[in-house]
């Protein structure tokens, strides 16, 4: 290959889990240094933002690519860490990214089939690799913050859900009244684009937040499963306005914390979540803690337990790439947004 003087040269993996892709982040990232991950990815976001956008949006990607960023682990128990981010910012987990995390370090080589610990910003995510295209993940505790939260979405009338945790903040619809979302269906994906997208806009102009004010970045809706042998199917509009094409793993985390708080899924019981494209996550949970409250004279607890959410799912390397940065490219660190 021709030398170019300042090219800079990128190596990443890219993969898809059920149908979202993942964008892995193998050399030539940036330098964020050292200490914890929430102090490296407060660094990622301060010092080294435009390679974000420029790893994963046009010209080199698009808004759906969900990236992770390889970087050595803090925690001495774990075999790598990983940094996630999108088109909009930075995420503290990705279940379907770690799943996509699993079969590219097991393409590189990095890992054998068993289990391995996998640092996050927001704690150590425990992996069972099965196979080179599927594995499960143990994901960081999870809870349901606030149940039965009404808002009002203009143009959609009264939505009532429920805020949780599972590695992202959630707000989980329980009741609405738009047609259009009673079937999930690819054809209607803008209509329940915009309808999620006023659902988050509502919420923040409501100042209804997560834990400590947390931003809820993440809004899932839900239906009955297509597939008689799933349980649920759902839409999850993520942060940057892309949707999940997965079930979405933390999605499915924050949906089985609202089931644990209900007493509708026992530890142990599966969950099989199905997303907008068909395809499956299989959950389950083990509590973190035995709950005080929960099904107690058959009253739900508003905030649940915290569960440990087990999901399961099939990840395929799509490509092994270098992208290129000319010094000279008007374009290099992406289109503006
Ligand atoms: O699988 O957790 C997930 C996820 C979050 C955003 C996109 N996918």
């Amino acid at each position: 290959m021709k030398e170019i003087e300042g090219l800079h040269r990128l190596d990443v993996i890219d993969s898809h889990t059920a149908g979202e892709p993942t964008r892995c982040v193998v050399s030539g990232g940036p330098h964020l240094g050292t200490g914890t991950l929430s102090e490296r990815v407060n660094r990622f976001r301060s010092d080294h933002d435009l390679w974000r956008r420029a790893i994963l949006c046009e010209p080199r990607g698009s808004d759906v690519l969900v990236g992770a960023l390889l970087v050595e682990p803090f925690d001495p128990s774990c075999d790598a860490g990983v940094i996630f981010f999108n088109n909009a910012g930075y995420l503290g987990m990705c279940g379907h990214g770690m799943i996509g995390v699993a079969a590219t370090l097991d393409f590189l080589g990095r890992i054998k089939p068993g289990h391995h610990r996998i640092e996050t910003p927001v704690g150590a995510v425990s992996i069972h690799l099965h196979s080179s295209n599927q594995a499960t993940i143990r994901n960081v505790p999870s809870y349901r913050y606030r149940a039965g939260v009404e808002v009002d979405v203009p143009g959609f009338g009264r939505v009532c859900g429920d805020v949780a945790w599972g590695g992202n903040w959630f707000f989980l619809v329980r009741k609405h009244t738009l047609a259009a979302a009673r079937d999930l269906t690819l054809s209607q994906v803008e209509q329940l684009t915009t309808f999620t997208w006023e659902i988050r806009r509502a919420l923040n102009a409501a100042g209804i937040t997560g834990e400590g004010g947390a931003d809820i970045d993440h809004v899932e809706l839900f239906t009955a499963a297509r597939d008689a042998t799933n349980h649920s199917r759902n839409f999850v509009l993520c942060p940057g306005k892309a949707y999940d094409r997965s079930p979405c793993g933390t999605g499915t985390s924050a949906k089985m914390a609202c089931l644990a708080a209900d007493g509708l899924l026992n530890p142990g019981e599966p969950w099989r979540q199905e997303g907008i494209l068909g395809t499956v996550f299989e959950g389950s949970f083990e509590f973190e803690s035995q709950p005080a409250e929960v099904g107690k004279n058959g009253t739900p607890d508003a905030v649940g337990p915290r569960i440990l959410p087990i999901v399961t799912g099939s990840a395929f390397v799509t490509a092994k790439s270098t992208l290129l940065f000319y010094p000279s490219d008007p374009f290099r660190m992406g289109v503006p947004e």
